[in-house]
């Protein structure tokens, strides 16, 4: 038997949410940019076999009633900013608060985002920032690029990818 997890990401627009499940499920950096979509991946977590759904929401004119319906079906959140717009991670606490509110009284899980890492020279949010967020919420925090399978630097295993940092934290 295999078990099943549902992933909700969560971000901004334009943050990379689509581009890094692309380089996920299918392995590429290009993709077919959609309103909303969901993914599939089979992975192995120990020695368990899992089945993961990954949703992919809009940033962008995503309709609130349809949100909460992704946050209240959702087994983990990845919240996903970008490093070169401060707006962007502004906008993460209003995603996490959401959250709490729609699965109170439940905890749900949560792995924060930096993503666009290869951006660096237009970078607006430090690495200590996001840290602190992280540490704030009490998850993991993963700095990356959709443009690679590897993140840019993730404590404690440098070598680890954003997804298998996600199913390790959501597949308990
Ligand atoms: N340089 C760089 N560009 C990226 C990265 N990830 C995504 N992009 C680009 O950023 C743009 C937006 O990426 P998307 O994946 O469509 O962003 P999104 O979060 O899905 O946006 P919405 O669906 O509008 O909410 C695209 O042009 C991507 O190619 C990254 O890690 N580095
Ligand atoms: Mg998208």
């Amino acid at each position: 038997m295999e078990d099943k997890w549902k992933v909700v990401l969560l971000g901004d627009g334009g943050v990379g949410k689509t581009a890094l499940c692309w380089q996920f499920v299918r392995g590429r950096f290009t993709y077919d940019p959609t309103i909303e979509d969901s993914f599939r991946k089979h992975t192995l977590v120990d020695t368990q076999m899992c089945a993961l759904e990954i949703f992919d929401t809009a940033g962008h004119d995503f309709a609130v009633p349809l949100r909460e319906e992704c946050m209240r079906m959702g087994d983990g959140f990845v919240l996903v900013y970008s490093v070169d717009s401060r707006r962007s991670f502004e906008q993460i606490r209003g995603f996490y608060e959401d959250i709490g509110r729609v699965k109170h009284p439940s905890n749900p899980v949560f792995i924060l985002v930096a993503n666009k890492m290869d951006m660096r020279n237009e970078i607006q949010v430090s690495h200590g920032e996001g840290l602190q967020l992280a540490a704030q919420y009490n998850c993991q925090f993963v700095e990356t690029t959709a443009k690679s399978q590897k993140c840019t630097s993730l404590h404690p295993q440098p070598e680890s990818s954003l997804w298998s940092e996600c199913t390790g934290c959501v597949v308990t």
